[in-house]
């Protein structure tokens, strides 16, 4: 196995050339699975934390989902989406990389909310072996230098220049990349497009070197570490923030009011849910012209939850109002929030 600092990473003096061709997304390379235990040498067994931050909206869940090859974290156009730490595991060979996505660090909510989010994202560098720190390749602003001053110094930082495929003019990258060792001794610099199967089998093979050797914290199939009663409320709110205006989003909450846990293969699993906003205003909103707008936002996430768990779902959809609910610590704590 070789050593952190000879792997395939790409400094920024080297250019990168991305494959013209897409894979798709659940191409997965079997070069790196051990070799069945016949011969004496196993592979040592590896498994370590690796966090993904960055400013808001950089592709972080992007690419939380495409490393764990399924969608775990819930992912849209909007800045500020995800606002819990999700884990998602991937096991390749003799190592298990546990992934954990963060909320951008946030300015735009309310202050209770703010906190709590940034305290995640804290939080979610303590104990971590390596960082994924995220920007949009050719890009580095006051709000990634906010979010860069938080990288331990005694951690390997990877530099993750992502949506490659939207730079307009790719030969910026390599002067960009040069002036990016003056800001932080990262580890590797990785120009990439999380949206690329190649990039991110390229990608696993660059961090593997970083998990110590240690036995794996999850079982070989595992996916995440969150239940699936939260994956449903955050699909709830994946739709709801993809089918709302811009303001809203950020004042509304998805709580999960009944779930049938167990066995519902081939069977029917109901649960009811209910979208927490600020205001009545916030309520008509959502609910639209003769509840169309709630309507669609439930339909798109019973089928969305229909596919994930491979049976039929009944989804009771509710808005409520509670004013407030963002400001008051002990409100979100009882939706969630650390
Ligand atoms: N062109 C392009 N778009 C991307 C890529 N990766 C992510 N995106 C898009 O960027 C937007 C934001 O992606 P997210 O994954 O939600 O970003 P995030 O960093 O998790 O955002 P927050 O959770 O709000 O901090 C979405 O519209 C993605 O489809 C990429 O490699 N190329
Ligand atoms: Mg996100």
């Amino acid at each position: 196995m070789s050593a952190p600092s000879r792997s395939k990473g790409i400094g920024p003096d080297e250019a990168h050339e991305a494959t013209p061709v897409d894979t798709p997304a659940h191409s997965q390379d079997d070069s790196s699975r051990a070799p069945p235990e016949v011969s004496a040498v196993a592979t040592p067994r590896r498994c370590g934390l690796v966090a993904i931050v960055g400013r808001p909206n950089v592709g972080k869940s992007t690419l939380l989902n495409a490393l764990v090859g399924q969608k775990i974290s819930i992912t849209s156009k909007k800045a500020q989406t995800t606002r819990h730490r999700i884990t998602g595991i991937r096991t390749l060979g003799a190592a298990q990389f546990v992934f954990v996505d963060t909320p951008g660090f946030q300015d735009r909510h309310t202050a209770a909310l703010n906190r709590s989010l940034n305290r995640t994202v804290k939080g979610s560098l303590a104990d971590v072996d390596a960082v994924l720190f995220v920007v949009e390749a050719g890009r580095f602003g006051p709000d990634d230098a906010k979010v860069l001053a938080l990288m331990p110094r005694d951690k390997p930082v990877v530099l993750i220049a992502n949506k490659l495929d939207a730079l307009a003019r790719r030969q910026d990258v390599l002067p960009w990349l040069k002036t990016l060792p003056e800001r932080h001794p990262f580890a590797e610099y990785v120009p990439m497009t999380a949206r690329r199967a190649d990039d991110i089998q390229r990608l696993l093979k660059i961090l593997e070197p970083y998990l110590p050797e240690q036995e794996w914290f999850h079982e070989e199939d595992a996916l995440t570490d969150r239940s699936e009663r939260f994956l449903a409320s955050e699909i709830i709110r994946e739709k709801l923030f993809r089918l709302t205006g811009d303001e809203l989003p950020y004042t509304s909450t998805v709580v999960i009011d009944r779930f049938e846990e167990g066995d519902v293969e081939g069977g029917l699993r109901r649960l009811a849910a209910s979208i927490v906003v600020e205001r009545d205003a916030h309520k008509g909103m959502i609910i639209g012209e003769r509840g169309e707008r709630l309507k669609r936002i439930g339909s798109e996430a019973r089928q969305e939850l229909e596919q994930l768990w491979d049976c039929k779902v009944f989804l009771e959809l509710w808005v409520k109002v509670r004013s407030g609910w963002a400001d008051d610590d002990q409100h979100l704590r009882s939706y969630g929030y650390e």
